[in-house]
């Protein structure tokens, strides 16, 4: 197997990224202000082992954190923390080095609290573990011979037909969010119209009131 590239073909591997977080017991840290426990974690769709392509996972964590650098060298690519705050997290993958693909930078807002739909916190779920993840691709185009080879050897099942409680990514969760947004977009659209058109007849009020009072000035 060697580093020539693989003319025209693209590989797509989905991993699922984020942090759950608990609510310590108080005083569980002593001389601390620590209020929760959190775990960050790369994995694959399905928890697919990523660990024949990934080779490492550098967690970067607010610099209020001694150390703020935490390499994972094997999976569970994952680290698990006490704090106060959240704050955006910066994780970086390294690809086996045969791979020659660069390093990939995801982002993530580490979440501690339960929030409602308008963003305040929830005292009602206070006790219950925060769940925050996200999905995303991860996109070689045209992977080294080597690379292509590694992921014809493992390859993944991809997206369920449907959501399970373990796992809410699915074709189905997709298709739901797709319409969500074409119909938030819809609204948008309405709105924007509604307006336009409020805009529109304020102006012309404005004009005939501006041209009336250059009538009465003569
Ligand atoms: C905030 N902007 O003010 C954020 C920063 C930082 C959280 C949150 C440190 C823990 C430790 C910690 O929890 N930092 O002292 O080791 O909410």
């Amino acid at each position: 197997m060697s580093n020539k590239r693989t003319k025209g073909v693209t590989v797509v591997r989905p991993i699922v990224y984020g942090n759950v977080a608990t609510l310590l017991p108080q005083k569980k840290v002593p001389d601390s202000d620590h209020t929760h426990k959190w775990t960050v974690s790369v994995r694959g769709l399905n928890n697919e082992d990523i660990s024949f392509f990934v080779k490492k996972v550098t967690f970067k964590l607010h610099e209020t954190y001694a150390n703020p650098q935490r390499v994972v060298e094997h999976p569970p690519f994952e680290l698990t923390e006490t704090g106060w705050g959240e704050f955006e997290l910066t994780i970086k993958l390294q690809f086996v080095p045969e791979s020659g693909e660069k390093p990939v930078t995801l982002y993530h807002n580490l979440r501690l609290h339960p929030y409602e739909e308008d963003g305040s916190i929830s005292t009602a779920n206070k006790n219950k573990p925060v769940q925050s993840f996200q999905y995303d691709e991860l996109v070689f185009t045209e992977p080294t011979e080597y690379l292509h080879q590694l992921f014809l050897q493992h390859p993944s099942a991809g997206l369920q037909p449907r959501s399970t409680p373990t796992n809410p990514y699915s074709v189905q969760a997709e298709v739901d969010e797709i319409r969500k947004i074409e119909e938030a977009t819809k609204k948008v659209q309405e709105q924007l119209t509604i307006y336009k058109n409020k805009l529109e007849k304020t102006t012309k009020e404005l004009d005939e009131v501006k041209a009336e009072l250059e009538r009465v000035k003569k």
